[in-house]
């Protein structure tokens, strides 16, 4: 497809088979505020590279859907105020406006599948925000995982949303959840949702995401791993501070693309930054993880 724009790193890696982990660009441009985005995106970076693995940030710049960025083009999505916040099917207006278009995780997902990287790294997946039943408000992320054969590495889905009706619906569309190393599902900004989730290591991961290989059946695995303890926030505090972030988006109806990004600037106001540092080490530790799994995946 001539839309793809390959860094030398990635083209090089896919060439020799050496293991890839894709990072998606909506974190850097819509998750986190300057500069701290830019320093986490080349943080992930560099904590993959650490293993051996290549990273592969991705985003539609000037027309080319870009799989691997370079320093100035993370600045770029960093500082832009006007980067569009790009899920799936606004790939085709994006790449065709010549816009910056930082990527979703459904846009990701889509653009890791075409490149055939296998892992995807990610903060939290987007899922079924609260007040469903009135607002429709469901991520493209998640039928699109239903579609794209990539391993997501995540914290489980933002806090700010239902995680059990996120659950239900992965479960509905047939999404399989893990849990690395864990049988609790985790609760983004601290390790336990209360629901449980089937666990699994990192052996019978690799060896189940082969023999999907085998079957030729496309969809994503959705692994989710727990923030670090030592980064958790207090769950009390945490749930009343979602709480009032989402009366406020209800009270000045923040409605579609701006409603993700509208509570996770509220909840980094909110509690003082301190959720900004718990995003950071869970993304981290997410990368890492990931990297860990796409090295043995690559193994002969
Ligand atoms: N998780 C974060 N920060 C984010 C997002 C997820 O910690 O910025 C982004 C992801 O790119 C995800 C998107 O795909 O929010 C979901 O947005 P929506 O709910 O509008 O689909
Ligand atoms: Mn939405």
């Amino acid at each position: 497809m001539n839309y793809m724009k390959y860094s030398s790193e990635v083209k090089s890696a896919i060439k020799s088979g050496k293991p890839i982990v894709a990072l998606e660009s909506t974190i850097i441009s819509h998750g986190f505020p300057y500069p701290q985005n830019v320093e986490l995106a080349q943080k992930v970076e560099s904590v993959i590279r650490k293993q051996g693995v290549v990273p592969a940030t991705i985003a539609l710049i000037n027309g080319n859907i870009c799989v691997g960025l370079n320093d100035t083009e993370i600045e770029l999505l960093g500082q832009s105020t006007t980067a569009f916040k790009t899920s799936i099917h606004d790939i085709p207006r994006v790449l065709s406006s010549k816009k910056v278009g930082a990527t979703t995780v459904a846009a990701t997902m889509y653009v890791a599948e075409l490149s055939e990287i296998r892992f995807f790294a990610t903060g939290g997946l987007g899922g079924v925000h609260y007040g469903v039943n009135e607002t429709f408000d469901i991520s493209a992320d998640l039928p699109t995982l239903a579609k794209c054969k990539v391993c997501v590495v995540s914290a489980g889905v933002k806090s700010i949303l239902d995680v059990s009706k996120t659950v239900e619906y992965l479960e509905t569309i047939g999404v399989p959840i893990y849990g690395y190393e864990t049988d609790k599902y985790p609760n983004f900004y601290t390790q336990d949702s209360g629901l449980t989730v089937e666990k699994i290591d990192k052996a019978s991961l690799v060896k189940l995401l082969k023999t999907q290989d085998n079957m030729n059946l496309n969809y994503a695995t959705s692994l989710v791993v727990p923030i670090p303890k030592k980064d958790e926030l207090n769950p009390t505090l945490i749930n009343k501070i979602i709480d009032d972030a989402l009366n406020e988006a209800k009270e000045k109806n923040i409605t579609g693309k701006k409603v993700t990004p509208f509570l996770l600037d509220r909840i980094r106001k909110l509690t003082n930054g301190k959720s900004v540092a718990a995003n950071i080490s869970l993304m981290l530790n997410n990368a890492k993880i990931a990297a860990i799994i796409a090295k043995e995946y690559a193994k002969k």
